[in-house]
C-alpha cells in the first residue's frame, strides 16, 4: 500500500478502525491547555465550597434570643448563623431599603409585616418546611394582619412600659405623666421609636393609639413636647444599660428588655402604666432575596420548636406564642404577669396597626416633635 500524506494522517494507520484520530487527541489538548486555568479556578471553588459552610443571615433586635439556641442551630444544620441587629421596626426598614444587607431572616412587628409585604420584600412561606405551624398558639392571630402565616410567623409577644429604680422614684406611680415630673429632669428616656411614643402620649390623653383623628394627634404631639423637656433622650437601646448604673432613673422600654436586666440591679421594677400600652407581637419572615431560603425555612422552624420555644421564653422573658412550650417553662415564668399579659392588661391596651397611608399622620407628628425646641 502506498502511503501518502493522506493515509499518515489517517487514524487506521495508527489505531484501526474506530480509533480517536490524532488530529481529535491534538485539538483536545490544546482546548485542555486553554481551558486549564478555568478548570483550576473551578476546583478551587468546588473545594472552598466543600470546606465552607452556608451561612444564614439573621438580622433581629438586640437580646432578643438566647445564643446557645443560635449555636445549637448550627450545629444541628452544619451552618454559621450571623446576626445583625436593629432597635425600631423604621430603622430595620430603612436599612433593608438602602439594599443593606444580604439578610435571610428578619423579624418585624406585625403592623410591619404588613407594610414589607405589600412592598414586595418578603418571601412567600413554603408550610410544607415548616411542620412546627401545628405548635402555635392560635389566639396569638388577633394581633397579626397575617393570619394564614403566608409571609411570617409569630415570633415574640410582649408590652412597653416603664421601667424605673425603686429607690431612686420613690414617689413612682405607674401612669405616662411621670415623664411630666420636673424632679426626674435629666433622668428619664423615652423610645427613639414614633409609634411606641405617640401611642404612649395617646393612651395618656385616653385615646387609641391607632387614631386618624388629626385633634387628638396634635394633642399628643404636644404632651411628648413637654415630656421632652423633661428627658434626657429619646432612645431605644442604651436605656438598658443605663437603667443598670443608675445614670436613668425612668425609662420608656420593652417588657421582656427590663425583665432581663433585673438580675443586674434589683432596684429595678417593671409597670405596665395604668392608662394601658401596646402590646406587639413581632414576627419572623424570610425576605424575597434571602440567599439561603431552605435554611432560614428550617430556621424558622426550629424557633417554634416546643423545647426551643420554651428555653427561649425563659431567656428573653417575652412570650412565643406556642402551646406545647407553655407547659415547658418554669413555674415562676409561668406565673410572671409580664410573660403571660393578664386579660386587665389586654383589656387597656392596644396593637399598633399599619394604618396605611395615614401612617404619614404619625411620622409627620413625630417630626414636629423631633424639631421643637
Ligand atoms: N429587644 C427586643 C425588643 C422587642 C420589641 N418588640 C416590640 C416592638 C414594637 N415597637
Amino acid at each position: 500500500m502506498k502511503m501518502n500524506r493522506t493515509c499518515r494522517s489517517s487514524t487506521s494507520a495508527v489505531g484501526g478502525p474506530g480509533a480517536p484520530r490524532a488530529g481529535f487527541f491534538r485539538n483536545w489538548r490544546a482546548s485542555l491547555r486553554r481551558a486549564a486555568p478555568l478548570l483550576a479556578a473551578f476546583s478551587l471553588l468546588l473545594s472552598a465550597c466543600a470546606k465552607k459552610p452556608p451561612t444564614l443571615h439573621v438580622f433581629i433586635w438586640s437580646d432578643y434570643i438566647k445564643p446557645e439556641l443560635v449555636s445549637a442551630f448550627e450545629a444541628l444544620n452544619g451552618c454559621k448563623v450571623v446576626m445583625d441587629y436593629y432597635d425600631s421596626n423604621e430603622s430595620m426598614y430603612a436599612k433593608l431599603k438602602a439594599g443593606g444587607g444580604g439578610y435571610d431572616v428578619v423579624f418585624p412587628s406585625s403592623y410591619m409585616v404588613n407594610i414589607m409585604q405589600a412592598q414586595g420584600m418578603l418571601r412567600p412561606l413554603d408550610h410544607t418546611l415548616l411542620p412546627n405551624l401545628a405548635h402555635l398558639d392560635p389566639s396569638a392571630n388577633r394581633f397579626t394582619m397575617d393570619t394564614n402565616h403566608a409571609f411570617s410567623i409569630p415570633y415574640m409577644l410582649g408590652s412597653s412600659g416603664i421601667g424605673y429604680l425603686a429607690g431612686k422614684v420613690p414617689d413612682f406611680q405607674p401612669t405616662w405623666h411621670m415623664f411630666e415630673s420636673p424632679d426626674y429632669k435629666g433622668r428619664m428616656t423615652l423610645m427613639n421609636d414614633y409609634r411606641e411614643t405617640i401611642g404612649a402620649a395617646l393612651k395618656a390623653l385616653g385615646y387609641s393609639l391607632n387614631t386618624l383623628n388629626t385633634n387628638e394627634l396634635a394633642a399628643a404631639r404636644d404632651l411628648i413636647i413637654t415630656w421632652k423637656a423633661n428627658i434626657a433622650k429619646f432612645e431605644s437601646e442604651q436605656y438598658k444599660n443605663g437603667l443598670v448604673s443608675s445614670e436613668f432613673f425612668v425609662v420608656h422600654g420593652y417588657s421582656g428588655d427590663i425583665m432581663q436586666i433585673m438580675e443586674e440591679n434589683e432596684d429595678i421594677m417593671y409597670v405596665v402604666p395604668e392608662e394601658g400600652t401596646s402590646v406587639a407581637l413581632d414576627e419572623v419572615a424570610i425576605l424575597k432575596d434571602a440567599p439561603q431560603p431552605e435554611l432560614a425555612h428550617a430556621f424558622l422552624n426550629y424557633l417554634h420548636q416546643p423545647e426551643v420555644a420554651a428555653q427561649n421564653i425563659e431567656f428573653v422573658y417575652y412570650l412565643c406564642p406556642n402551646l406545647p412550650a407553655y407547659d415547658l417553662v418554669s413555674e415562676e415564668v409561668r406565673n410572671d404577669p409580664a410573660v403571660f399579659l393578664p386579660q386587665e392588661i389586654m383589656d387597656r391596651s392596644e396593637v399598633v396597626w399599619d394604618l396605611g397611608e395615614n401612617n404619614a399622620l404619625y411620622s409627620r407628628i413625630w417630626d414636629e416633635v423631633k424639631g421643637a425646641e
